[in-house]
């Protein structure tokens, strides 16, 4: 089956790529459903796109005869794929991917492109990479699809291990695997924020520990308690980890409608958090109809000592972090506080992670399989996963 496809993203761009996988001569002697004959890219070195060298790019003019032509250019891959790089507004990709669906191309999207041209583990890879916000996470997600280190390496390890029964490269390699699957929350976080909720009683300092920890304005503080309402997002990054952070409405009993919808926001993002910031004042004494700390988080709970500017009112507690969002005291070591609870270990560089949680459950299922010895079901898998699925004709 012959295919076309938009690989760009939406929105406004300075090219936009369409990639066509079919034979290179169908732009030269397009069948055209309006009759007109001729062909779609002329080439300005005058040759048909089936002689051009491969990997070579080459300039030219699209369009059939008798409509408007436009420069681009055209990049053959392989003897069956192409690419065709054009202005990058809508329209000029719109009508490449047209022309080329006339001629006979079916359009899908671009994972679909990918998962047929490369396998879908490098689609899967290649839309988590679009997602990642530091250069370390987009570091570590380009080494998942090199042949050496990665998740694609190990994987293709196994199959051939599989293939080759080899039993005792199979053991090491089933190692491989269970390390990769203890560090799955690791590697899902690439491309998806750790979340960081910032919990705590009203007028504890929250939305301005929020603020201190962006480096900018994005919360309102207020000496009113119960001003934060809504649950108040934004993402930031420590280290090359990508972190969304949210404030929210300080927790106390109250009768006051609005404020009662927040407080239920803010346990509900207690109960999903990766870890929770729980922000004690320091400057004000211990108050028995203080709010306990929640029970039921599901991450690890850090403990800020916050106001360390004023004069202390109330001890420390075990092991928190004294903070002054108004000083900026302890801000660095909260970043380093928050960095350790998250990952406490950091896998090394060049490690094999999963990226999505989908991907930790297939290799799960992977791991069962080889561990039972149904080698069968287990290569079934892995050519799922792993190999092109469509082929051009
Ligand atoms: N001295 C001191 N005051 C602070 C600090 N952080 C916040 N405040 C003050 O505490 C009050 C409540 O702050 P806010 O961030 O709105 O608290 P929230 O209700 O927990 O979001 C405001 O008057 C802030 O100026 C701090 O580190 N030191
Ligand atoms: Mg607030």
């Amino acid at each position: 089956m012959w295919r076309v496809s938009l690989l760009t993203p939406p929105g406004r761009g300075a090219i936009a790529v369409v990639a066509f996988t079919g034979p290179a001569d169908v732009l030269d002697c397009p069948t055209s459903a309006d009759g007109r004959a001729g062909p779609l890219f002329l080439a300005a070195r005058g040759l048909p796109v089936a002689a051009l060298p491969l990997v070579t790019p080459c300039l030219g003019r699209w369009g059939a005869p008798g409509s408007a032509a436009e420069d681009v250019v055209l990049v053959r891959r392989a003897d069956n794929r192409l690419e065709v790089h054009c202005h990058g507004g809508r329209a000029a990709a719109e009508r490449i991917l047209g022309d080329l669906e006339t001629a006979g191309a079916e359009v899908v999207s671009w994972f679909d492109d990918l998962v047929a041209y490369r396998g879908l583990i490098h689609a899967e890879l290649v839309e988590a990479l679009s997602r990642a916000t530091t250069w370390q996470a987009t570091a570590r997600l380009l080494t998942q699809q090199n042949d050496q280190s990665g998740l694609v390496a190990t994987l293709t390890a196994v199959r051939e291990a599989l293939l080759s029964k080899q039993t005792a490269e199979l053991g090491v390699l089933t190692g491989r695997l269970q390390t990769i699957v203890a560090r799955a929350a690791f590697g899902e976080h690439l491309a998806q924020p750790w979340q960081v909720v910032l919990a705590g009683p009203p007028n504890v300092g929250k939305s301005s520990l929020l603020n201190a920890l962006l480096g900018y304005h994005r919360a309102i503080v207020s000496p009113i308690a119960g001003t934060t309402r809504d649950v108040v997002t934004a993402e930031t990054a420590i280290e090359g980890l990508a972190l969304r952070l949210a404030d929210t409405a300080g927790l106390r009993e109250t009768a006051e409608p609005l404020e009662r919808s927040g407080i239920e926001l803010t346990r509900e993002q207690l109960v999903t958090a990766d870890l929770t910031l729980w922000l004690v004042d320091l400057s004000i004494p211990e108050t028995s109809s203080e709010i306990a700390f929640p029970a039921n988080t599901r991450g690890p709970v850090l403990v800020v000592a916050h106001k360390c500017d004023r004069p202390a009112l109330r001890p420390i507690p075990d092991g928190a972090v004294c903070v002054s969002s108004r000083t900026g005291a302890g801000i660095p070591e909260l970043l380093t506080a928050i960095h350790r609870a998250l990952v406490p270990i950091e896998p090394e560089p060049e490690c094999a992670l999963t990226a999505l949680p989908e991907q930790t459950l297939r290799l799960k299922q992977l791991l069962e399989q080889v561990v039972h010895g149904d080698d069968r079901a287990a290569l079934e898998l892995l050519d799922d996963w792993l190999l092109p699925r469509g082929r051009s004709s």
